[in-house]
């Protein structure tokens, strides 16, 4: 069993003037009450909720700008496509893109990462190639590469963890070799909220001419993004977990390799020219943007990005970090519940599991109490397998949650081991 400083993560920083009451009152969902109880919003890695200037900007798209893009001459296009690209712009600033035609619109970084295990995987990628992926990743960075090493004859090869949920950092290194033709790994875990040190994988990777994606769809809601400075080839994200509407997400590459993949999906807006006999694609970025694209939803993560602009991300990152220290204190100090990650660098995720109860149960009883955590495999089995568990209830944590909501469930917490104790 960790000692209590091994749960708790590492140096929390002072959340100064953070005023939760000012920023909750951004978001409406939060004012409802569930079974006659003050709605506890603790599933954050699976969606964040939505700040009213965010439906605001959405609402106005749809009352005054619909239409299609890239395509009329007319006002209402010409008023959406520059509400698009402008979207496009916050992206590329936000994640500090050399070039916005760098950041490739997508439905989340699901989709980021099939688009590039279609474009890139399935031109650049053989039999006998390796990809390297880790023991913590979502199922949506294990399945698309399956596909792939299924449909070339490529390996699999995977970065063992810890028992606190750390990479293997060593066994990695006896990974790279010639043979790798890709490393794809997760910015956060979902599952263990453990950070991994992807500057240091993309900077061994690069050693062997490796390009690197990283999936940064836990990490891209609470903290800054550069992609130029961590030089990772590939970075994905969704929009619903950054506080933007479902449907809206970006895959960044860099110019150079995305110029050279194949496209996504073929169709309208993704060709310069079309014959029966050859189709020349569009240039960047509509050559991964086949279709009519999540106009409003996009437009609603530019309107995302502002938010966080305004109300400050390092602010924002700081009073999160405390409040997961807190809620990792508060959990972890109840008789009979054990952590599961409890690496020294942590996000925003609380895993636990108590004995002889199904996280299922956990899940129901919290919902009575109007708590929505998240019961289950987290999309992760692998990881549920390596600690020896069929599943765990998860606390996840954004800057708008407050302390006494997690004395709130740390109290139902200790309830539930009363009913099924
Ligand atoms: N990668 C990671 C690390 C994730 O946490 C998720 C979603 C995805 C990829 C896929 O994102 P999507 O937006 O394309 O679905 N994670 C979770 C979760 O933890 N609970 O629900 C979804």
């Amino acid at each position: 069993m960790a000692t209590l400083e091994q749960l708790i993560p590492i140096k929390p920083r002072p959340s100064e003037d953070w005023d939760v009451e000012r920023i909750r009152k951004d978001f409406p969902v939060l004012r409802q009450t569930v079974n006659g109880k003050p709605l506890v919003y603790l599933d954050n890695a699976a969606s964040s909720q939505v700040p009213t200037m965010v439906i605001e900007r959405g609402a106005q798209y749809i009352e005054q700008e619909h239409s299609n893009i890239h395509r009329g001459v007319h006002y209402l296009s010409m008023k959406a496509t520059t509400s698009y690209e402008g979207a496009r712009e916050k992206v590329k600033r936000f994640i500090n893109a050399r070039e916005s035609k760098e950041c490739i619109f997508v439905r989340g970084a699901t989709e980021g990462i099939n688009l590039v295990m279609y474009g890139y995987g399935r031109k650049f990628i053989g039999a006998g190639d390796e990809i390297i992926i880790s023991a913590m990743e979502h199922h949506a960075n294990i399945v698309p590469w399956q596909m792939l090493c299924e449909e070339k004859n490529a390996k699999l090869r995977v970065i063992p963890m810890n028992d606190a949920g750390e990479l293997l950092m060593d066994e990695y290194d006896s990974l790279l070799n010639e043979r790798t033709k890709l490393v794809a790994v997760a910015h956060v875990s979902n599952a263990l909220g453990t950070i991994n040190p992807v500057k240091e994988i993309i900077e061994r990777a690069h050693k062997y001419g490796v390009p690197v994606l990283i999936d940064g769809a836990q990490w891209a809601p609470h903290m800054r993004i550069d992609v130029q400075d961590l030089d990772c080839d590939f970075y994905a994200f969704s929009g619903h977990k950054m506080f933007a509407p479902t449907g809206s997400g970006v895959v960044y590459g860099k110019a150079a390799l995305l110029e050279k993949m194949n496209p996504f999906m073929g169709g309208g807006d993704m060709i310069k020219s079309v014959t029966f006999e050859k189709t020349i694609y569009a240039d960047l970025p509509n050559k991964f943007e086949a279709g009519t694209p999540a106009i409003a939803s996009q437009i609603g993560l530019g309107a995302a990005i502002d938010y966080l602009t305004i109300i400050g991300r390092e602010k924002a990152a700081a009073y999160e970090h405390e409040l997961l220290h807190y809620a990792t204190e508060r959990i972890s100090a109840i008789e009979g519940v054990r952590i599961i990650g409890t690496a020294r660098e942590k996000l925003s995720v609380l895993s636990f599991v108590i004995d002889d109860i199904h996280p299922h149960d956990i899940g129901t009883i919290l919902d009575q109490e109007g708590i929505a955590i998240r019961a289950g495999h987290h999309c992760a089995q692998p990881v549920m397998k390596r600690f020896n568990v069929p599943a765990t209830a998860r606390a996840s944590f954004a800057f708008y949650n407050t302390r006494e909501e997690v004395d709130v469930l740390a109290r139902t917490v200790e309830r539930v081991i009363e009913i099924f104790g």
